[in-house]
């Protein structure tokens, strides 16, 4: 498992080495909504005030920590008073307009590097896709929430009127694009399928050095079940 948000305190180490080194940068960091419920959310945001260091934290507040809704997580105004609490200039966006996500975004940058200090960004938005491969979403929230997001606040739908207006784009260049990226996605489908693929082994091989004795009883696991069942196994995967 991939520990949520650790990057946190991480990136405000970077940004606080970047100021000792009088360096005219600054770090860039990500979390969603569910990471803000980590200790190291708020370890980090008070660490970058007090030590004044030149960090962008960029929350995409989507609603949704995969099933656990922003209600269940927290009772504040989103994450940007969390931001101003810490002493932290906090910004708060429409995460579904793009070019309100830039300029915030050059905004914030402009006053991390310039002023030499932390500041957040919290874009609203709303995750329309699972969370995972392994998540059905439609297990814990309306479908008609989920279609209403996906169609009549479409970011994408909403920039592509923008550049159509402006004359830049158009339905013909549109399907014109659509058209010729089908085409090369197919033929890179087609060599794809056509390379070789790798051994079995490589799943067990590529972390460790030597390897540990669950590894080497999965393996042979794997292997006497392939033996039993080769049907069920691919022909083209070497083994
Ligand atoms: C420390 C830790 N706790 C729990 C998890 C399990 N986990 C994986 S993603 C996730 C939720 C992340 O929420 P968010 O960042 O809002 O992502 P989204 O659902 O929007 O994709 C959780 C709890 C984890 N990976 N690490």
């Amino acid at each position: 498992m991939l520990p949520v948000r650790t990057q946190l305190p991480q990136a405000v180490g970077i940004a606080y080495s970047l100021k000792m080194d009088k360096k005219d940068a600054c770090v860039v960091t990500y979390t969603g909504d569910g990471g803000t419920s980590e200790g190291d959310f708020h370890a980090a945001l008070n660490f970058s005030a007090v030590t004044e260091a030149p960090v962008v934290f960029i929350c995409r507040n989507n609603g949704w920590a995969i099933s656990t809704h922003i209600s269940e997580q927290f009772r504040s105004d989103g994450i940007v008073v969390r931001g101003r609490a810490y002493g932290i200039r906090s910004i708060r966006v429409d995460g579904n307009d793009v070019l309100a996500v830039y300029s915030a975004i050059h905004a914030a940058r402009e006053m991390a590097i310039s002023e030499q200090r932390p500041v957040l960004v919290e874009a609203l938005s709303y995750r329309v896709g699972h969370h995972s491969t392994s998540d059905d979403s439609t297990k814990y929230r309306p479908v008609d929430e989920i279609v209403y997001w996906k169609m009549e606040r479409n970011p994408v739908n909403r920039f592509r009127k923008w550049v159509e207006r402006n004359g830049w784009w158009s339905e013909e260049k549109e399907s014109e694009l659509r058209n010729s990226v089908k085409k090369q996605l197919l033929q890179a489908i087609q060599v794809a399928e056509q390379t070789e693929k790798p051994p079995l082994e490589d799943l067990f091989s590529d972390v460790y050095d030597i390897r540990p004795p669950n590894l080497r009883e999965q393996e042979k696991q794997l292997r006497e079940t392939i033996y039993r069942h080769p049907q069920d196994y691919p022909s083209h995967v070497p083994l």
